[in-house]
């Protein structure tokens, strides 16, 4: 038993974590077909919304006076303030640190305009692949909002599918401002009302039929707040009920519920002013366990309700658990949460999304989380094999494709 003792998968398993191609299953990405909504270089890094709100803690200029400055000038004050006045060692800085040397340029160097020369030197297409390539992804998974002013006309007019982006149909407005949104939907043809009556409630399921058949979407998505309740007597459930689950039902498309977020805790950061809130993992629940035709990709924001929903995958196998989202995206949430879920799911979650908002940002959020991840696969293999279950490199490779890509395509079907 000697020998077992002494069994070291670590190799094999960073091996195969390493050359685990992955599929990127949420993101704020673009095919380049939708223009300058594709944000990428050095500059779109540095403007990151994290970076904005890390950057105002020690600038005391007017919030106005950085939103009036130029995108380069933005980038500058960023650079200068997190990055020079300050060691850039939070998670969205040393991010950009990993991509800037992930891409073969000099890190020591500490010379913005070298890498700005670099990103001028590319084409977003031919960047595309780099950045794919770098990350080990072979699809990044968008965010597509039909309510959005600037994205809905690409796909009303020019959209050509491009398989290395898969859209998924995210309606945030019909959830979280019902009646707001139903005079928008009135705008594009559909006579929803705020009262949500028989005919306006099927006036909604025709808009997101529609919309499904346009974009054919992987699965319908939300992010929610803290206090999101089912049931409840609320615009908001009856849209849930009445309209969403019905029309993911006869897709067989699965709802993603990002549930946690508390929208504009400063408005004046804009994007960067969103919070988190502790959620009901009732809510939940009750939707797994009432729903059982319907598929949920569930992952919530705040660290505490990752216990119970890891426990609550257990009960529900039309409940996937997906990612350490956000503000969970740091590397020791990382390793907390994949460790606790390892031990209450085994392979059967999807441990990571990058949430990219900036193309050059899944090269670094997936190295990061590779290394974390292989380090808490390895303890587990190794914990095995101290028992005498030696893992074999193909069912290592077999586990780790089932949590990078593989579970989430049997899950969307
Ligand atoms: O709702 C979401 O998809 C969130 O991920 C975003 O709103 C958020 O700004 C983000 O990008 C977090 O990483
Ligand atoms: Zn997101």
């Amino acid at each position: 038993m000697e020998r077992l003792a002494n069994t070291d998968l670590g190799p094999i398993v960073r091996s195969a974590v390493n050359d685990a191609v992955i599929t990127d299953v949420h993101t704020h990405l673009y095919s380049p077909q939708f223009g300058d909504l594709l944000l990428w270089g050095i500059d779109d890094l540095l403007t990151y919304h994290y970076l904005i709100a890390e950057t105002f803690r020690y600038v005391s200029i007017p919030y106005e006076s950085f939103w009036a400055m130029s995108k380069q000038q933005q980038a500058d004050l960023i650079w200068k303030t997190l990055f020079v006045e300050n060691s850039p060692f939070s998670e969205a800085c040393r991010g950009v640190l990993t991509v800037l040397s992930k891409l073969g340029l000099d890190v020591g160097a500490r010379d913005l305009s070298e890498y700005r020369a670099y990103f001028r030197s590319k084409s977003v297409d031919e960047y595309v692949d780099i950045a794919f390539n770098l990350a080990g992804i072979d699809c990044a998974v968008m965010t597509n909002d039909p309510f959005d002013d600037a994205e809905r006309p690409v796909w009303l007019s020019c959209y050509k599918e491009d398989p290395r982006f898969r859209a998924v149909l995210r309606i945030d407005p019909l959830l979280n401002s019902t009646q707001q949104s139903c005079e928008k939907l009135r705008n594009f043809g559909y006579s929803a009302d705020p009262a949500l009556s028989a005919q306006g409630l099927s006036e909604i399921r025709r808009f997101l039929e529609d919309w499904a058949d346009r974009m054919k979407p992987l699965y319908l998505a939300a992010s929610l707040p803290p206090d999101f309740a089912y049931p409840e007597e609320s615009p908001r459930a009856r849209v849930v009920r009445e309209c969403i689950l019905p029309v993911c039902r006869d897709r067989g498309l699965p709802f993603a519920m990002m549930i946690g977020v508390k929208k504009l805790v400063n408005p004046a950061l804009r994007l960067a002013g969103d919070s988190v809130g502790k959620s009901r993992i009732e809510t939940v629940e009750h939707l797994c366990a009432n729903f059982p035709d319907n598929k949920f990709l569930v992952t919530m924001l705040a660290r505490e309700n990752q216990h119970e929903l890891a426990v609550a995958a257990r009960k529900y196998r039309n409940l996937m658990v997906f990612g350490c989202w956000w503000f969970l995206n740091n590397p020791s949430l990382v390793e907390e949460i994949t460790r606790m879920r390892c031990e209450l799911l085994g392979p059967s979650f999807i441990p990571q999304h990058s949430d990219a908002r900036v193309l050059d940002q899944v090269i670094y959020k997936w190295a990061h989380s590779r290394t974390i991840i292989a380090s808490v696969l390895t303890d587990k293999y190794n914990d095995l094999a101290r028992t005498g279950w030696i893992a074999t490199v193909e069912e290592i490779r077999r586990d780790v494709d089932n949590l990078f890509r593989s579970n989430f395509w049997r899950f969307v079907g």
